[in-house]
């Protein structure tokens, strides 16, 4: 390839892009490190609905903007493309579910062995071990009212969740004070695919993405050995839990009979205890966050676990009730709309097409090239979202709000026959242990805390911590309903059945 050929190039069309561009550089002196996404949406605020950022040779199209999103998302006309900092991360988990080319055969054969797994009544079997995990983490918890570190602990409880679901494997996150090295050299992955994108289109950018991979060498050879471990204990053990896991190892596709193969099923099993766990523990820990600066949105999803679940602050939701947390559901879908935990995902057209025709972004785009729609400017766009569309208000997804809105603008799952196969996963977890923990516990952030992002292409919150006090029956509002099934405060001993 020439020194001078512009990577994604858009066959040379220009876009706005931030002010302060240098020879040779372009916009690179322009980003900070480490924060790839505060980085866009600080450069891209103004520039409109489709805007480039470049570093030196590589050129990165945004999109902002929820019509050319919408546009985007049209899966006749385009399909999922790997960015840079996606495409890095092929070498730790090459052509696993998350990280292969639509044309490559294994995603095909995996997504046929997996989507069983994933379906609703496929969440029926993994639900009493999400209400066993949640148990654990409130045991851990107990009657401490100091803060706690709410990040970390629902990454434990995500991990956890997903290990034990998928892999019938325990990681014993609960009982130990550190957190699982398997965390850590995971983080470090994800970093490393970020840093070294970040750094391959700088001069001299070769040698430094050799020297973060040589300081990761030991946390990724720690990551292969867990993956094998895994898959070696089950082969020799017998047992067939009929988990995740099983299916990898010994399933084919229902239509072509292909099967995986040991490097395949060790990256699957990577990408599954990634995706499984990070997202999720981020959308728990910015719809808490939400929840905990907005008093009035608080009480009604604690209203709502009372009436579903009764003064007992130890029930637990059956399997049907789960989806009947209406307005939690709101208050999770609303924390993602502003935070999508998955923030970015890229798009290319299948075959050259003209887009946003008729607007004053109107472009051509070859099937080479590709844009990464920006999801929390989308899902901020006021021409989809009102005026009101940077504040946290759960009421706009009642269906009385919804009506009339435009499609395919909230995309926090990603979107076509890409998109997320953990989503059921993800909101039958989610809205579980937001139901169970509000209902035990009052919670209470530190009104000075400012919302700080931590990126490793996933986004979770900084240093927010939440004080929770252990809520007793009394502690419920005068009057508020106890249950759905009658009066809270019927007088003992008089019994609502006639006899
Ligand atoms: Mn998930 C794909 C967001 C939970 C496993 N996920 C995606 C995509 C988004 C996404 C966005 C599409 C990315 C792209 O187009 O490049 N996922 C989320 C969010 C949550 C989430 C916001 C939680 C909240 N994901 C989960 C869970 C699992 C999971 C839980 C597993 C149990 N996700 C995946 C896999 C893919 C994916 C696997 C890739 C699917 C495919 O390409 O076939």
């Amino acid at each position: 390839m020439s020194l001078f050929k512009v990577k994604n190039s858009w066959s040379g069309q220009k876009f706005p892009h931030p002010p302060g561009r240098r020879p040779v550089a372009y916009d690179a002196f322009n980003l900070r490190t480490g924060t790839p996404l505060a980085n866009i949406m600080r450069l891209g605020a103004g520039l409109g609905p489709l805007f480039e950022v470049r570093v030196f040779q590589q050129k990165f199209v945004f999109v902002a903007d929820a019509a050319l999103a919408a546009e985007l998302c049209d899966e006749s006309r385009f399909h999922k493309n790997l960015p840079p900092a996606v495409a890095a991360l092929r070498e730790f988990v090459g052509d696993g579910l998350f990280t292969a080319y639509d044309h490559e055969p294994n995603w095909h054969t995996a997504h046929g062995i997996l989507m069983p797994a994933f379906t609703k009544s496929a969440m029926r079997g993994y639900h009493e071990t999400m209400v066993e995990t949640v148990d654990e983490m409130f045991a851990m918890w107990g009657d401490r009212t100091g803060p706690i570190d709410v990040t970390a602990d629902m990454t434990r409880l995500t991990l956890e969740t997903i290990s034990r679901c998928a892999f019938s494997r325990d990681f014993g996150s609960f009982t130990s004070p550190e957190r699982h090295p398997f965390v850590d050299a995971m983080i470090a992955a994800l970093m490393t695919g970020m840093q070294k994108s970040a750094v391959e289109p700088i001069p001299g950018g070769k040698r430094i993405a050799r020297r973060i991979d040589e300081a990761n060498a030991a946390h990724l050879a720690y990551v292969d050995e867990l993956d094998d471990d895994l898959s070696r204990e089950r082969r020799a053990s017998g047992a067939r839990p009929g988990d995740l896991l099983d299916r990898l190892l010994d399933e084919s596709h229902p239509q072509t009979g292909r099967r995986l193969d040991d490097t395949n099923i060790r990256q699957q099993i990577l990408t599954f205890l990634v995706a499984g766990h990070e997202t999720t523990s981020g959308a728990l820990s910015f719809t808490l966050y939400y929840l905990s600066r907005h008093p009035d949105v608080l009480a009604r999803a604690q209203e709502e676990t009372d009436a579903l679940l009764g003064p007992d602050p130890d029930a637990v939701p059956t399997f049907e009730q789960v989806p009947r947390f209406r307005h939690l559901r709101r208050c999770l879908d609303e924390a993602l709309r502003l935070w999508p935990t998955a923030p970015a995902f890229a798009r290319s057209p299948r075959e050259t097409t003209r887009i946003a025709v008729g607007t004053d972004r109107e472009a051509v785009m070859t099937p080479d090239d590709w844009a990464i729609i920006v999801l929390p400017m989308v899902h901020r766009d006021r021409r989809a979202w009102g005026p009101t569309a940077d504040e946290f208000d759960p009421d706009r997804f009642l269906p009385e709000n919804s009506r009339g809105r435009m499609k395919n603008v909230y995309k926090p799952f990603g979107t076509g026959e890409r998109s997320c196969i953990g989503r059921q996963f993800a909101l039958h977890e989610a809205i579980l242990v937001l139901a169970r923990l509000l209902h035990r516990y009052d919670i209470a952030g530190d009104p000075d805390y400012e919302l700080q992002i931590d990126e490793r292409l996933t986004i979770v919150p900084k240093g927010f911590r939440l004080t929770l006090t252990p809520r007793t029956p009394n502690s419920r509002p005068a009057g508020a309903p106890a249950s759905d099934e009658g009066p809270a405060d019927r007088p003992a001993g008089t019994c609502p059945v006639a006899h």
